[in-house]
């Protein structure tokens, strides 16, 4: 049987023209069965070879909004044509490509007829057909169909794609990450429920939900009212959030994502205008300057240094709030609390540990209401689109950009949606060294430990470190890419295109809802996971304690010093007056005994489970210059990052003099010795690299299909951050660089 091959287009495309050239007399009218749209069929002969090709209505849109989409739609969906030749017209290429985007999402085999290229050429718009067809991924063909000019290439074109008959992969392109969330939970459903996919596949039925296509839903009433119900609340909540955060519709974001597409197709050398400037939208000319291949690049950097500034500079008084609230809280508990271990346990355990987390509440809240600027403008779409070329460069892939941004390449994120959003990614080398590099950005959980360094030992330069940590992020999380992608992962590139959508205006509601969301995300791992780690880790530094020989010979050291000083100073000391002025005899005593007191905390803790291992790991740690206190904190970080904080706040105070006096961990490490800016810098670097947290490791094994890479992460990143650890410390102590 003869290939059916549909013709498609916007109306005045040159579809009829086109239709008339191929098939001459060959050709009868009708209509379509039911409706009293013309029905146009003809034949084409090459080479000996006959194709039944059918004229489809004029459409924009391939959502049933008008009867002729409806038809066209239909005709696809139940005709099932070998190939449809979309006739785009050369001179209107962003409104032309959005029917053909909507072909792509659908997977029918498609070949583009760069239609008009006579008109195009006159208003001085030169199109690089070649590239247009590698982005799309379909065949392009440039004709003139007034003069016939490409009629031959196009058909023999058309006739490969439907000898081959091969299946198309259905384009997925991400409509921002409410629509995209919904979207997933909604195939899930749909799969399940086997709802209408003997016709329609799962995602196109989600979206044609998410686009109110009444044609859809009015089906999908009638087969499984439960499910579409369900459906259409769905649709129903992510359209309310959407309205309340974006001021905007499903439908709209749908479109302007799809425009974003194809802009970011058109921007990567697609096409070249000699003139007709004014015909550009605003959007495009406020990219000209702000992704300008020059002043881009130096915005960027301005705009990201600028994040910092901000975030570090205001985020500093409602910190120092939480501080002096957390300090006081420890203080009250002190006070009215009996003396034993759970005592213990809320103020080293829970204050100290999870205080030290919910301390940088105000910080991580301002980093992110300044990221949501940059993402509700369209401005972070923008800096994807700039470091693409980079990425490029690095074995990567433009898409990896997003992933890593999601993962906190700006600051803030999280590793784990970041390994998510990889899935966007088509070539499964590049899908892999971006899973195995998403965990060098500095997601949120380690900005506590950044902050707290760089507070304590850079106070000045808070901004800059941090600016500085994030380009060490980026280009270890590029270099290693590089070494992954000519090492274990090596393959070729695959063509990038990205939504650019049009800048808005961000609303305050939408950036207070999206501020309010990630750190309430923040706040609730907090006191949750982080709570949890916490206590056991509080729990791994109590138990088992000292022995009760131990114990003895401290308690008979206390007795000694006791008996040595005169019964007047004794008095005087537990008296206890804290305000009252010691003599000379009860201040020594005070001081012999808090050294006696500090020596027994400290072997308690040496004593301990995470004491024994940390002791353990010095022998190796110590070439980096971590403490065993240091390694505690950090294998607690492979449970979660925050930790990290949290587990040195709690060691510093399980082995302190007073566990109980309000000392920030700051002010501790400040005038602890044995910590230096170059330690500090070491134990930075380290934290950046080295092993992703649990669930990111989890997602890794996951999202590659096999635990072997997940395994691979925890070592090569622990081995990687060690390294560069050692080589800070011991290179910088050899230089006697950054010594306190
Ligand atoms: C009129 N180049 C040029 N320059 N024009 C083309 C081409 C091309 O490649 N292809 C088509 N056209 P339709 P739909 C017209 O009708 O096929 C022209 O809706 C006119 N008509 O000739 O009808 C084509 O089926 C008076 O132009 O499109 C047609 O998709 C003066 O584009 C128009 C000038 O083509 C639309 C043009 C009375």
């Amino acid at each position: 049987m003869e290939p059916t091959i549909a013709l498609a287009g916007n109306p005045n495309s040159g579809k009829t023209t086109l239709f008339n050239a191929l098939t001459g007399a060959r050709q009868h009218v009708g209509n379509y069965p039911g409706v009293t749209v013309e029905k146009k069929e003809g034949t084409y002969i090459s080479n000996g070879c006959k194709m039944h090709i059918v004229d489809l209505p004029g459409t924009y849109s391939l959502t049933a909004y008008s009867l002729e989409e409806v038809v066209a739609r239909d005709f696809l969906v139940n005709s099932k044509p070998r190939v449809v030749i979309d006739i785009v017209d050369a001179s209107n290429l962003e409104r032309n490509l959005y029917l053909a985007i909507q072909f792509l999402e659908m997977g029918i085999p498609v070949c583009i007829a760069l239609n008009m290229i006579d008109v195009a050429q006159r208003r001085g718009i030169e199109i690089n057909t070649q590239k247009l067809a590698t982005l799309l991924g379909v065949p392009v063909v440039p004709t003139i169909a007034r003069n016939g000019q490409g009629k031959r290439e196009l058909m023999e074109t058309a006739a490969q794609i439907a000898q081959q008959g091969k299946e198309l992969r259905p384009l997925k392109i991400s409509y921002g990450d409410d629509v995209d969330q919904a979207l997933v939970e909604m195939e899930a459903a749909i799969t399940a429920a086997d709802f209408l996919t003997d016709t329609y596949r799962a995602r196109w039925i989600a979206l044609k939900y998410m686009e109110n296509d009444e044609q859809i839903m009015a089906i999908g009433a009638r087969v499984n009212p439960a499910l579409a119900a369900t459906l259409t609340a769905r649709v129903r909540k992510v359209s309310l959030h959407l309205q309340e955060t974006l001021d905007t519709y499903p439908e709209a974001m749908i479109a302007d994502q799809r425009y974003g597409y194809i802009k970011s197709i058109l921007k990567q050398g697609v096409i070249q205008r000699h003139y007709d400037q004014n015909r550009l939208y605003s959007s495009d000319r406020i990219d000209r300057v702000l992704t300008n291949r020059f002043i881009g690049p130096l915005i960027m950097l301005a705009v990201i240094a600028g994040l910092y500034h901000f975030t570090f500079t205001y985020s500093k008084t409602p910190v120092g709030w939480l501080e002096s609230f957390f300090g006081w809280l420890g203080d009250f508990m002190s006070a009215h609390l009996p003396d034993g271990l759970l005592k213990s346990l809320l103020i080293s355990g829970v204050i100290d540990g999870v205080g030290g987390v919910i301390g940088f509440v105000p910080l991580i809240m301002y980093m992110f209401f300044g990221i949501s600027i940059l993402e509700d403008s369209g401005y972070l779409a923008r800096v994807a689109f700039m470091l693409d070329r980079v990425f490029r460069t690095f074995g990567l892939h433009g898409s990896s950009v997003m992933a890593f941004i999601v993962s906190g390449g700006i600051a803030g994120g999280c590793a784990v949606p970041g390994v998510m959003a990889t899935r966007t990614l088509k070539s499964p080398r590049e899908r892999l060294a971006t899973l195995l590099t998403v965990p060098f950005m500095n997601c949120g959980a380690k900005l506590p430990l950044f902050a707290l360094l760089t507070a304590t030992f850079f106070a000045k330069h808070e901004a800059a470190i941090m600016f500085a940590i994030t380009v060490g992020a980026w280009g270890g999380a590029l270099l290693v890419a590089k070494f992954l992608r000519v090492t274990v992962i090596k393959g070729a590139s695959t063509p990038f295109v990205m939504e650019l959508p049009p800048y808005r205006w961000p609303t305050f509601k939408g950036l207070a809802i999206h501020t309010w969301e990630r750190t309430w995300q923040y706040i609730k791992k907090a006191g949750t996971v982080i709570l949890g780690i916490s206590i056991l880790l509080w729990a791994m530094m109590t138990y088992p304690g000292l022995p009760a020989s131990k114990l003895q010979a401290y308690a008979q050291r206390r007795a000694a010093e006791i008996s040595a000083f005169p019964s007047a100073a004794v008095l005087e000391l537990e008296a206890g007056a804290k305000s009252v002025r010691l003599s000379a005899a009860a201040q020594q005593l005070k001081q012999r005994l808090a050294a006696i007191d500090a020596h027994q905390a400290e072997a308690r803790l040496r004593n301990s489970l995470a004491g024994r291992i940390g002791i353990a790991l010095e022998s190796v740690s110590r070439w980096a210059g971590f403490d065993w206190r240091t390694n505690i904190a950090l294998i607690g970080g492979f449970a979660a990052k925050e930790v990290v904080v949290s587990t040195l706040g709690t060691a510093y105070s399980l082995g302190a003099v007073d566990p109980e006096a309000s000392v920030s961990l700051s002010q501790t490490l400040a005038q602890d010795p044995f910590w230096t800016p170059l330690l500090a810098v070491g134990l930075i670097v380290f934290t950046m690299f080295y092993s992703p947290c649990f669930v990111s490791v989890v997602c890794i094994s996951r999202e590659s299909g096999s635990w072997k890479w997940g395994a691979f992460s925890v070592a090569f990143n622990t081995l990687l951050a060690f390294s560069l650890a050692t080589l800070i410390f011991q290179v910088g102590s050899a230089m006697g660089f950054l010594a306190k």
